[in-house]
């Protein structure tokens, strides 16, 4: 039997748009989710905003409305994306919400039980002007090793060294312009260390790619740190029971929301949370994130949910950062491209097909090269794929937009037959490009079949136009394998096929069947060339 699966995407923060950056991740985790629910599997894939925290406090602030007002109209906006890109959630929810409080809560209770939280006394620090403590990327000033000025308080952006935000020269406030001062305040930590073992052991059980182990075994070389989980108020968020005005960091209730969403998800179609989230579940669990959350996700997370009893996730996927032209997304380079300005100019279906052609299982970046772009759109998915039906169904006008009952090359469609266990295996090893290259090369040969037979020529002749029906007929079926094929990618393509074959939702298995005697309806073009004007008005 095959498992129950449910799959997360990282949590978008409240306070900003999507861009073309999170759609990487959301493409590349929808595509699996697809993969899986074509091949017939029980799936789930679930996502939330990522709605606490200071930026997003401070955010409303500046926009003078109150906090929920501002995550309540991001939710909407984030949702209104989503849909564009075809990324299709079981559940879209909110880490602010009465399911992620409650298991915040159940699972700092469990933790408190066995010891795992503990109280320690900080410096940290305050911006008197603001009365409130200063997240480190709220302090700048200058790099104490290099001297490069404006840096934040974490770490140099020129030399990448890394310190404490007082070791700064002329430290600032980015709120007040004021310098900080240092202050104490009461904190509580989770000591993950006393999850090492169970760490070490979790960590190289085939659930972590070969890049992201050897992270981790460079922090486990350097030690796991207490891990400072609360934070003084005024803070957006939930509030640590039992203590005077702490409460939860931002990170600490964000991968809960995960199982916030898909609890909210069980209560509206009657499913059983616990027979995906208690400690011995059969069921699956596969977070895909951005490499810069791996230590979240890899540490923090499963100790968490092992020291609560919980189940711990099955596979983390890891991706790299997106760059454009080879470069960091940048507003001045115009590369800083969100979801609504992409969709104005170029179908997000596109987008969704070269992330796919390049992604594989590894964590390197991807890079959008713009002119690549064009060239693949319209090369594989115009000149190649679009192009068998074109060249194919304006002939069936000629038989009464019915295919013939026999095939001129069942040779060629065995071929593509044939190829699907290896482009599923590709798939679902998040070898994407793979999986595309050898849909591509499919459609390669087809052409090559209708160069050869020249349909344009043998229609002229009455002795031969039965077998341009039975050309037509083969190369229309192996078009809608290859759409088949692609579907996990571009959902909305095969839609589209769909109704121009005269057919219903098919899945994978579709691919194994011939459509013979079949009436389909007129041809018309699925999908348009990208030209070299949507591309500058996209970054103008
Ligand atoms: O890095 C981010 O954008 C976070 N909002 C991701 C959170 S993922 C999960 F842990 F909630
Ligand atoms: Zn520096």
């Amino acid at each position: 039997m095959d498992k129950k699966i449910l799959i997360t995407a990282a949590l978008p923060y409240a306070n900003g748009p999507i861009h073309i950056g999170h759609l990487l991740e959301y493409t590349q985790a929808d595509i699996w989710a697809r993969v899986q629910k074509l091949l017939g599997k029980t799936c789930y894939f679930v996502c939330a905003n990522d709605a606490h925290g200071t930026p997003i406090m401070l955010s409303a602030r500046k926009q003078k409305i109150s906090e929920q007002d501002l995550i309540d109209k991001i939710k909407k906006e984030h949702i209104r994306d989503f849909n564009d890109f075809l990324i299709r959630f079981d559940n879209f929810h909110s880490t602010h919400s009465d399911e992620n409080k409650y298991y915040a809560e159940d699972i700092y209770h469990k933790l408190q039980k066995k010891g795992l939280i503990k109280n320690k006394n900080i410096l940290q620090a305050y911006d008197e002007k603001e009365q409130m403590f200063l997240p480190d990327r709220f302090i700048k000033g200058t790099c104490p090793k290099c001297k490069a000025q404006e840096q934040y308080g974490d770490s140099c952006e020129k030399c990448g060294t890394t310190y404490d935000p007082c070791d700064l020269v002329d430290a600032r406030s980015v709120l007040s312009n004021t310098k900080p001062i240092l202050k104490e305040s009461k904190h509580l930590f989770f000591d993950l260390s006393q999850k090492q073992d169970m760490l070490k052991k979790w960590t190289q059980e085939g659930r972590l790619q070969n890049e992201i182990k050897n992270k981790i075994k460079e922090w486990f070389d350097g030690g796991l740190k207490d891990w400072d989980i609360s934070r003084d108020a005024p803070y957006w968020g939930f509030k640590i029971p039992n203590t005077d005005n702490k409460y939860f960091y931002v990170w600490l209730d964000a991968p809960i929301g995960y199982m916030a969403s898909f609890k909210n998800l069980c209560d509206k179609k009657n499913l059983d949370f616990e027979e995906f989230w208690q400690k011995n579940s059969k069921t699956e669990l596969y977070h895909f994130i951005g490499k810069d959350i791996a230590y979240f996700h890899t540490l923090f997370w499963p100790a968490m949910l092992d020291g609560a009893d919980y189940r711990t996730p099955t596979k983390v996927f890891c991706h790299g950062f997106l760059t454009i032209n080879g470069e960091k997304m940048s507003k001045s380079r115009g590369t800083f491209i969100k979801a609504q300005d992409f969709i104005k100019h170029i179908s997000p279906e596109y987008l969704r097909y070269y992330f796919a052609a390049k992604l594989q299982d590894s964590v390197e970046d991807i890079d959008l090269n713009l002119d690549d772009f064009r060239f693949r759109i319209n090369s594989d998915l115009i000149g190649k794929l679009i192009n068998i039906a074109s060249r194919t169904a304006g002939f069936l006008k000629k038989f009464d937009l019915t295919l013939s009952g026999v095939l001129d090359n069942e040779k060629l469609l065995q071929i593509c037959q044939n190829k699907k266990d290896d482009i599923l295996q590709n798939y679902q090893n998040r070898r994407y490009a793979t999986a595309i290259r050898k849909i591509i090369k499919l459609a390669d040969l087809t052409n090559q079949y209708i160069s050869e037979v020249e349909p344009w020529n043998l229609i002229k002749d009455d002795k031969s136009v039965a077998r341009v029906h039975n050309i037509c007929t083969t190369c229309l079926n192996i078009f809608n394998i290859l759409v088949i094929y692609l579907s996990p990618v571009m959902p909305a393509l095969a839609d589209k096929n769909e109704q121009f074959l005269n057919l219903k939702p098919q899945n994978f298995n579709d691919t194994d069947g011939v459509l013979l005697n079949h009436k389909i309806n007129k041809f018309r073009p699925m999908l348009q060339r990208v030209e070299q004007e949507q591309i500058n008005k996209l970054i103008g």
